[in-house]
């Protein structure tokens, strides 16, 4: 399935490759080749999952942006601090709906600050330029990076902290890793910590289903940016024409798949791994799970994960949830 190319002759010393080579080294190598959407999220991926966002047929946004608009009160309300506390966001990117709890909670002059972590620098940065002008008061301290690496490095200096986990990220994750994820906040939350998390909830499949596979095609391009983002920072030579987009919705087990198609044999060179790739014609790459839950799926992940749910906030449609955990 693999051919590793190794010029057994060239004397050079072992490679370190990133995290994005290494990963793009074993997903490619494996029986299914799978690639992580955590990938999709380059400076110009971010790009295209703001205009994602903008999509007739992407509902997710809007209905947790009728959450936080209508509802910031309300989850001011659920939460138990009258000492100062952080705000930690995990893939904060354009921080628009959080924007609306803050900026309720800056109105009430709650003290707090706000910490947002995201792997996108450019979405950082934007988001603390726009967060100076609309909320000048706000205490933002932006971090860059993967969570797992940035939260176990963060000293938040004994205060209480907010987790926020929004925009239905967590059905980014196969249920092992959704678990050992909230397990690991968990562990690192104090018992006055809270998590609120935004869990995209089943409803019609083909509201679902057009969601993921949109008109315009810019669902299209979010995945196919996987390939140009090899062939530039990799030096892989992927013709975009030869790989097709799929996506499909099962409801009933709520997941959502997105691949990419190889479209007919053909072998793809990554300079950077010293390797080549072979294709079969239909050969597929993973390249993400968008999973759906029921509310039992969401208080049965809480449980698995030393959670217990607090409150559920919903939009009109009950499309999606934010949930409220405390442990
Ligand atoms: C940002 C993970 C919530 O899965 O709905 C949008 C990413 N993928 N269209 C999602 C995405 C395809 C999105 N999340």
């Amino acid at each position: 399935n693999i051919c590793h190319t190794l010029s057994t002759l060239r004397l050079s010393l072992p490679t370190i490759l990133t995290p994005f080579a290494e990963d793009v080294l074993s997903g490619l190598s494996a029986e299914q080749k799978t690639l992580s959407s955590k990938y999709f999220y380059d400076d110009e991926g971010s790009r295209i999952f703001q205009e994602i966002m903008q999509l007739p047929e992407y509902y997710l946004t809007r209905a947790e942006m009728e959450i936080m608009t209508s509802q910031p009160a309300a989850i001011a309300a659920a939460l138990p601090y009258r000492e100062p506390f952080n705000i930690i966001e995990l893939g904060a990117g354009d921080g628009l709906k959080t924007k609306e709890l803050l900026k309720f909670l800056v109105q009430k002059a709650v003290d707090f600050t706000y910490m947002p972590i995201d792997i996108s620098g450019e979405a950082m940065q934007q988001l603390e330029k726009k967060l100076a002008e609309s909320l000048p008061d706000l205490d933002v301290r932006p971090l860059i990076g993967d969570y797992f690496k940035v939260l176990s490095a963060l000293n938040s200096e004994g205060r209480p902290n907010l987790y926020l986990f929004m925009g239905g990220n967590i059905g980014n994750y196969e249920k092992e890793g959704a678990i050992e994820l909230l397990r690991m906040l968990e562990g690192i939350m104090q018992p006055n910590g809270r998590l609120l998390t935004g869990f995209d909830l089943r409803k019609n499949p083909r509201v679902i289903s057009q969601a993921y596979d949109d008109a315009q095609g810019t669902t299209r391009s979010f995945n196919m940016n996987l390939l140009t983002r090899m062939n530039r920072e990799l030096d892989a030579d992927f013709v975009l024409e030869q790989f097709d987009f799929y996506s499909f919705y099962n409801p009933y087990n709520g997941e959502v798949r997105s691949m990419l198609v190889s479209l007919e044999e053909q072998q793809v060179s990554i300079k950077a791994l010293d390797a080549t790739f072979h294709f079969r014609e239909n050969e597929l790459i993973r390249t993400e799970l968008s999973k759906k839950y029921t509310l039992d799926e969401i208080t049965g992940l809480a449980a698995e994960s030393g959670f217990l749910v607090e409150k559920n906030f919903f939009d009109s449609q009950h499309f999606f949830t934010d949930s409220l955990w405390a442990k």
